[in-house]
């Protein structure tokens, strides 16, 4: 490919609305172009790109004996009824209208629709285990798309769908996509972790993240020497329970003027602010719960929404509260507090002589003590998890790293089979819901993911297995006849190998092509310079590494077409 006939538009600025290095990156170097918030073209490059790693996912999703299919973006709102999705998922699911007014979500994933088919042809036991995968435009409308096409709301997808007859089937294909995954996100060149997850509104309780490392990622993961690792949304601590062993002292009222942090009014006090007990008032699916936490801890409220079963929380409004309990939002306690249901995360069972709000304005409680002064009805773990709290497994300190997740697998169990009907006759002629599983890749986010971990200062450093094009010839003159001649025979007999060239034919300063050279990063650049050309040679450089060999111009293709086949071979788990 020459790059006057090609279209690679590079930028010298640094694009303002860039974040992250990927998304910087991704724009300068002419592989996306914003459309709208969170809707990206992707030019030549980047389509180049992600159709490496389509392929890498396809040829491991084949190897397993996963099925390639491909299902409708458009998802008529009546299979997403029956599973009761329609209403969870508010604005996020996008909806449209056709001319008859039937309504239809633009796919964000593929539950319903798969459950569908497989309960229309799949009726006996002998005909699964069944997985089911397609690569696709998927569309979620993010509160916040940022990132470029990290956290975009039109984005490629990879998602599979397995059937089972029961649990034990299902771990074997679990399994086997765990390390499809991991073959996979080698492949791509990416140094990850896999950590437990939290299975959201999806349901199903077994799931695991493939989580790139990367300072800008969105997702906090919390880890152990120990091999714990679990992102800050289902992280889970050993219970830090501070058994004073007091005895219960007085209840007394104390009058805190204008006092709603928890550091004034513990400071006032000469108290700490572990010895002050939270109350925070939700509206859970239209009814109040009050959550108690101590007061240097905050709540997790995704293990919240979990352990309450609840589609919807919201911390309730001051109008609410001061209703509720009769006193001002920052002045809440338990005691004496009527209409609420009250939840405690564990670490409260050991408090003793605490610090509450006393539902009234400017005043609070010391010595409150549960049992005496008021009743927890139900004890979770609803704590959020900080660096340097011990390990739920081993006792010590986790540790924190954050990460850009580009593969998830879940263990569905029958949650879609059970209530959309989707069932098989096992030997016995009885029937039975499917056992499922789903798992999923992002794959454009997969290749920002890959410029996030490979760049540096001067542009991506592309792990070849995923590179747009695997060698970059550059003729530093092209008027020069000589240089151009032997830039056009190496380029020609690299391609007539099956390698994928790039010769920047621009008549160009020598400078501005190096440059972008190394923006666009192909991971190695042959150089056709004017004083190696009268010696016979070409430059070889590794774009990763900056080494740089000569290599006379009569043995460029053979030595080149063999160090790319080496770096091929660096990638292949
Ligand atoms: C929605 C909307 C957003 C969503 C979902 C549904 C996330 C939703 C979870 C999954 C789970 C798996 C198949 C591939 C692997 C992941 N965001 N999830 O279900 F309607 Cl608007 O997508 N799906």
């Amino acid at each position: 490919m020459r790059w006057t006939e090609y279209f690679l538009p590079t930028l010298k600025e640094t694009p303002s609305e860039a974040d992250t290095q990927s998304h910087k990156l991704m724009l300068r170097a002419g592989l996306i172009r914003k459309v709208s918030s969170g809707v990206y073209n992707l030019l030549p490059l980047g389509k180049r790109s992600a159709m490496k790693v389509e392929n890498i996912v396809r040829e491991e999703m084949n190897r397993i004996g996963s099925l390639e299919i491909l299902m409708p973006i458009l998802s008529p709102a009546e299979l997403w009824t029956e599973s009761g999705r329609w209403d969870v998922y508010g604005k996020e699911l996008m909806r449209v209208k056709d001319r008859h007014d039937r309504l239809f979500a633009l796919g964000p994933t593929h539950e319903e629709v798969v459950t569908d088919i497989i309960r229309h042809d799949v009726r006996s036991y002998r005909q699964i285990p069944l997985t089911l995968y397609q690569i696709q435009t998927k569309f979620r409308d993010e509160v916040r798309p940022r990132f470029g096409v990290v956290r975009a709301r039109e984005f490629m997808m990879k998602d599979a769908y397995s059937f089972h007859r029961d649990e034990t089937c299902l771990a074997k294909t679990y399994e086997k996509m765990y390390e499809a995954y991991t073959r996979i996100f080698k492949r791509c060149g990416l140094t990850f972790g896999v950590v437990e997850a939290d299975s959201g509104a999806i349901g199903g309780d077994v799931t695991h993240e493939f989580m790139v490392f990367a300072e800008t990622g969105e997702s906090q993961v919390f880890a152990c020497e120990c091999g714990y690792a679990a992102t800050s949304d289902s992280a889970e601590c050993e219970v830090v329970c501070p058994e004073t062993g007091d005895d219960a002292k007085p209840v007394e009222k104390v009058n805190t003027p204008d006092m709603k942090t928890v550091e004034e009014v513990t400071e006032f006090l000469k108290k700490k602010p572990s010895d002050l007990l939270k109350t925070i008032i939700y509206n859970v699916d239209g009814s109040y719960v009050a959550v108690l936490i101590r007061g240097d801890r905050e709540i997790n409220e995704i293990k919240l929404v979990k352990v309450l079963g609840a589609v919807n929380i919201d911390m309730a409004s001051p109008a609410e509260i001061e209703k509720l309990t009769g006193g001002p939002l920052g002045f809440s306690g338990p005691v004496g507090l009527k209409g609420a249901k009250v939840v405690a995360d564990t670490t409260v069972a050991g408090m003793t002589n605490m610090v509450t709000g006393a539902n009234e304005a400017d005043t609070h409680l010391v010595n409150v003590n549960r049992g005496r002064d008021f009743e927890v009805d139900e004890f979770y773990d609803l704590l959020e998890v900080v660096a340097g709290d011990p390990c739920k497994r081993c006792g010590k300190l986790l540790s924190t790293w954050r990460g850009i997740e580009v593969g998830q697998v879940f263990k569905l169990g029958t949650k879609y089979s059970e209530i959309m009907k989707a069932t098989f006759l096992d030997e016995k002629g009885e029937e039975k819901p499917f056992v499922m599983g789903c798992y999923g890749i992002g794959i454009t986010r997969t290749v920002a993911a890959a410029i996030e971990q490979h760049n540096d200062k001067d542009g991506i450093a592309w792990p070849i297995s995923i590179a747009p094009f695997e060698v970059h010839v550059l003729p530093t003159n092209v008027t020069e006849p000589d240089l151009k001649t032997t830039a056009e025979a190496i380029h020609d007999g690299l391609t007539e190998k099956g390698i994928e060239v790039l010769l920047d034919d621009r008549d160009e300063r020598p400078g501005n092509k190096f440059k972008d050279a190394d923006l666009v990063g192909f991971p190695l650049r042959v150089t056709v310079g004017e004083r190696a050309a009268k010696e016979g040679n070409v430059e070889l450089r590794i774009r990763k590494t900056g080494e740089t060999t000569k290599i006379p111009k009569d043995d460029a293709v053979r030595v080149i077409s063999e160090v790319v086949a080496e770096e091929k071979k660096k990638l292949v788990p």
